[in-house]
């Protein structure tokens, strides 16, 4: 790991717009707020039984699941935080059905922000790392009406993408185009501290994450790239395979950009109407441009995530990226077995 001067957040911003010049002060703001806001959502999480933070919620999302308490809180501290500063014109979110606008009270910004405020919620009682998924794009036009259609922007227009992993440590991982920076949480001073950046992906790898108990409901390009691996040294990959799934994206992510591996969540016929389980807009693109920018590949199987024009504001999408070579591999595979 390359040892880096720990800066705050803010000086990290700050010394990235006086470098790159391309983070003007509204998009600075909103970072800092989107940030503040996951450290209270990680300081809830943390609290676990002692917070009457677990167990579900009585309600259901746009998604039809079952919410968790924590994920109405987590979205909740994201809209509250984001509402009043003027960076923003409106936001999305997994927890909402449509879009919030920023209310008529407060002025309105040219950014529009989407999250996943607590992404692999499965996991909250039991202990294990989860997380918060955030997209920003910017408003197309200079009208103060926004709908659902200005928020329908490939991936590639993103102005930045994060996450944190709410975990042993609660760690922020940003791109703003230019790298992938790692920031790690003082709770003594409560700051967001800068451990990591220029964050790199192996582009080979030895390692798969994927949900093996849908197996017999894979594509076959998807079974036949798993079964080479589970092929170890004998097989034709010349190599032993380690397997790893945590259920949380951004735990899973973050061992790829950690160590580099390949996240796979293909399209499977349990519904095939659906191209897969991850939402594109606040799953798959954020965390598709940060592995990217950290030197990785993500694609739905045969295209690249940040090419895919949406369609619909929580529209699905299969999901393979990290390792470069890995991920192209898998891409051949649907190219030659379609
Ligand atoms: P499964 C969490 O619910 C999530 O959206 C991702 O964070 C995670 O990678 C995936 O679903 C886990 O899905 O089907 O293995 O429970």
């Amino acid at each position: 790991m390359n040892t880096v001067r720990r800066v705050s957040l803010t000086q990290y911003l700050i010394e990235q717009q006086r470098e790159h010049g391309h983070i003007p002060g509204e998009l600075r703001l909103l970072i800092e707020v989107v940030a503040r806001a996951c450290k209270r959502i990680a300081i809830a999480v943390n609290k676990g039984a002692l917070g009457d933070v677990l167990g579900s919620a009585t309600t259901e999302n746009v998604q039809g699941e079952v919410q968790k308490k924590l994920d109405v809180i987590a979205n909740e501290v994201l809209v509250e935080a984001n509402e009043w500063g003027g960076h923003l014109a409106a936001m999305a979110s997994e927890e909402m059905d449509s879009i919030h606008v920023v209310p008529n009270r407060y002025p309105q910004g040219e950014h529009l922000l989407l999250f996943d405020p607590l992404d692999g919620s499965s996991n909250i009682d039991v202990n294990v790392s989860i997380g918060t998924i955030f997209s920003v794009l910017r408003k197309v036009g200079h009208t103060r009406g926004i709908s659902e259609e200005d928020f329908l922007q490939p991936g590639r227009q993103q102005a930045a993408a994060a996450y944190c992993v709410y975990g042993p440590q609660s760690t922020l991982v940003l791109t703003l185009g230019n790298g992938v920076a790692l920031f790690t949480l003082d709770r003594e001073t409560g700051s967001w501290v800068l451990t990591q950046n220029g964050v790199r992906i192996p582009e080979d790898t030895k390692e798969f994450s994927i949900n093996m108990s849908n197996l017999r409901h894979w594509a076959p390009p998807v079974r036949r790239y798993i079964d080479e691996c589970l092929g170890g040294e004998e097989g034709p990959r010349g190599k032993d395979f380690n397997m790893r799934w945590v259920g949380s994206m951004v735990s899973d992510v973050h061992r790829i950009l950690t160590r580099g591996g390949i996240f796979m969540y293909p399209w499977d016929k349990r519904t095939p109407d659906k191209p897969g389980k991850l939402r594109l807009m606040y799953e798959a693109n954020p965390m598709a441009f940060i592995v990217e920018q950290a030197g990785g590949m993500a694609t739905d199987g045969t295209q690249r995530i940040l090419d895919i024009v949406p369609t619909k504001l929580h529209q699905r999408v299969g999901v393979v990226l990290g390792s470069a070579n890995e991920v192209r591999r898998v891409t051949e595979y649907h190219q030659q077995l379609g």
